[in-house]
């Protein structure tokens, strides 16, 4: 019998990154437990953890391409499949153009390495303006927030859990979903010290959650009302004389613009409308303004709602009139090794956020970074004219399921022409489809949190390979990823993918020489892309990243962080508590943090 072995990875399953100590043998899992080593959980999992186990052995997980001939499926070889997907994809769009192709992108998408950084060179390849993703029935409104504010979608910031003593939540569930837009491993425990200490929790939500049960107060919110209400308490801080936002002072834009907007908004006025009395209001006011460290977060209940992108700006507006933004103990900005677009170029000021640039063909509705309202979805599909929806390809997700009016989109589904899922499963969404390419098991793909270390409670940095080794003739993501971009880019069903990671390499490399501050400016791209040999893949483009990255050796120019480095710290790298980072953050227009962005003065009316 073949020896076991221990491998150290990340959990995947959601946000809260925690350290896995899985034992295996070939490619069998023997167990899965928390790893205690690891710089972040500590040896913390919740039961989640252990279902990888469960998710690899599942005989319903599909390991080959299918290709579906009316109701039946059968398992195709991988270049039958993509020939398929060449078959049905390229006649369509050449006849009916790019806008014909829609895509969606779900949620496991942002838990996937390959998918991070491959996504976006398919996305390009496709060139069509019908771009949906999960984001959108989730946190859109607080990546609209955060690059009105300060200039980057993702320089949204988290509680400074362990140092805070005071917490408002809004519209989310911590202690069950384990934490979003705030990487926390062991919520409860982080929860639990918050009290010990004397802190206090506060949680505004219309249902009595388990976070809400656990918390000092819970008051119950009518959905929809969040604004009404934080515009309340900022009316309090103004009318107390309790706005102090201290050290930011010099570096905000809109505070009087603010004070105007929250007048009409008293607590009596208000808490007719959000069912919060106006002696509560007024005490949560005084009682944040009055916690030495204090932060306020919202999270997916503030967002899924009409005002849920003033709601997201209101929580940090709070954060900063009460001197908590950017303080420890407040709310802080994470500084991730690689990949935040806040660590790019100058600091302190950049070309902020666009949106707006196109709008859906049938409700006239804006694109928001690059895609459209997931909501959009059906009626493309569904109305016919110039640049309706023949197409579809998902990818790791199941919007028949997950999105809004999920039946019409099902309906929908059954009118197009052609459509193809990247997926492991047979679901609500896939079994429409006419070609399924399945990615290789969980653990058999490597696994850095590109997104989600921007979002952490802590710095930190961690790596794992492969725990499983892959079978032989299967594809890896990414491959899969750069094979349908070689489709859509009319380059055939057998592109060498090969040759099109290295021209996204070399595209990456030259961008980043050519960026002011970057600390790789004006180096010769031939010499970093021999620097990285032998690594291709993911790997090379996360190597090339941490590099480049705040913590990074800037390929030799001192010491610092490399994916070598990562690879020998099996238990990840603590890169220390988060720091305040203002102005270095920000990249808004004018270097100032905007409180009254214009988008959202309109939303006040
Ligand atoms: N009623 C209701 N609706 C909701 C929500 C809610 O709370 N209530 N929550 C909303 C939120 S927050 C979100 S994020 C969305 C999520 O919406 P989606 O992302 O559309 O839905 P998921 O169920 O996460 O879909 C995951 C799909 O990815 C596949 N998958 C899993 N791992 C991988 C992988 O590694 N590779 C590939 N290729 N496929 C993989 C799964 O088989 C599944 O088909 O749902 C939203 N919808
Ligand atoms: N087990 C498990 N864990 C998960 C997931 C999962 O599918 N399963 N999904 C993951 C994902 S993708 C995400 S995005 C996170 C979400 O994580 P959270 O946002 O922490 O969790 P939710 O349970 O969606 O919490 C939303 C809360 O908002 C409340 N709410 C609804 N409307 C309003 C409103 O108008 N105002 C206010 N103030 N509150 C309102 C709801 O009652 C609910 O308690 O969870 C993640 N964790
Ligand atoms: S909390 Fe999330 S990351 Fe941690 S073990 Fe559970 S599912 Fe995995
Ligand atoms: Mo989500």
């Amino acid at each position: 019998m073949t020896a076991t072995k221990t491998s150290y990875a990340t959990c995947p399953l959601c946000e809260a990154t925690c350290g896995l100590e899985i034992v295996t043998r070939d490619r069998e899992i023997i167990s899965i437990r928390g790893d205690a080593q690891d710089v972040f959980s500590h040896g913390y999992i919740c039961p989640k953890a252990y279902s990888l186990k469960e998710l690899h052995a599942d005989r319903d997980r599909i390991r080959e391409p299918m290709v579906r001939r009316g109701d039946k499926w059968l398992s195709v070889s991988w270049d039958d499949a993509f020939a398929e997907v060449e078959a049905g994809l390229s006649p369509l769009l050449q006849q009916h153009g790019r806008d014909a192709l829609a895509i969606y992108a779900g949620n496991p998408n942002a838990h996937n390495l390959a998918s991070l950084i491959y996504l976006p060179v398919l996305l390009h390849a496709a060139g069509t303006h019908n771009i949906f993703t999960a984001s959108t029935v989730d946190q859109m409104p607080k990546q609209v927030a955060a690059g009105l504010m300060f200039g980057t979608i993702l320089s949204i910031p988290v509680p400074d859990l362990e140092r805070t003593e005071y917490l408002l939540l809004l519209g989310a569930n911590p202690l069950v979903s384990n934490g979003s837009l705030m990487t926390a491993p062991d919520m409860r425990s982080r929860l639990r010290r918050l009290r010990q200490r004397g802190g206090k929790v506060v949680v505004i939500d219309p249902y009595r959650t388990r976070t809400a049960q656990e918390a000092d107060e819970h008051h119950f919110i009518r959905p929809g009302y969040d604004a009404h209400f934080l515009f309340a308490i900022v009316h309090t801080l103004f009318a107390e004389g309790l706005v102090a936002p201290g050290k930011l002072t010099e570096h905000i834009s809109g505070l009087e613009q603010v004070r105007t907007l929250a007048e009409p908004f008293t607590p009596e006025r208000v808490a007719s409308a959000c069912d919060i009395d106006a002696g509560t209001i007024r005490a949560i006011a005084r009682d944040l303004a009055a916690a030495p460290r204090a932060a306020v977060y919202g999270r997916i209940g503030t967002c899924t709602q009409a005002f849920g992108t003033l709601t997201s700006l209101l929580v940090d507006v709070l954060n900063i009139l009460t001197g908590n933004l950017d303080r420890e103990g407040g709310a802080m900005f994470p500084k991730a090794a690689a990949g935040a677009r806040n660590t790019i170029g100058i600091p302190g000021r950049g070309r902020g956020v666009r949106f707006g640039r196109w709008k859906s063909r049938v409700r006239g509705l804006p694109e928001y970074f690059g895609e459209l309202p997931a909501s959009c979805l059906a009626e493309e599909i569904e109305t016919p004219g110039q640049g309706q929806v023949k197409a579809l390809l998902t990818l790791a997700g199941n919007p028949a399921l997950s999105n809004p009016n999920s039946q019409r989109l099902q309906q929908s589904f059954s009118m197009l022409e052609y459509m193809v899922s990247v997926d492991m499963y047979l679901n609500e969404t896939t079994r429409y489809a006419n070609v399924i390419l399945p990615p290789p098991p969980t653990l058999a793909h490597s696994h850095y949190d590109l997104a989600l270390y921007q979002l952490a409670v802590r710095n930190v940095a961690h790596y794992s390979p492969p725990v499983i080794e892959h079978e032989p003739g299967t594809f890896d993501e990414w491959e899969v990823f750069l094979r349908l971009a070689g489709i859509l880019a009319g380059q055939g069903p057998t592109v060498d993918f090969r040759l099109l990671d290295d021209l996204s390499v070399t595209q990456l490399i030259q961008r980043e020489v050519a960026t002011a501050g970057s600390r790789v400016e004006g180096r010769d791209p031939g010499d970093l892309f021999e620097a990285l040999k032998p690594r291709s893949g993911p790997e090379r483009i996360l190597d090339f990243m941490l590099r480049t990255g705040p913590y990074g050796d800037g390929f030799g120019t001192r010491a610092g962080l490399s994916l070598a480095d990562l690879e020998a710290h099996p238990h990840g790298v603590d890169l220390g508590p988060l720091q305040p980072r203002i102005p270095e953050i920000l990249r808004t227009p004018s270097g100032n943090i905007e409180l009254a962005p214009q988008p959202m003065v309109m939303d006040v009316e």
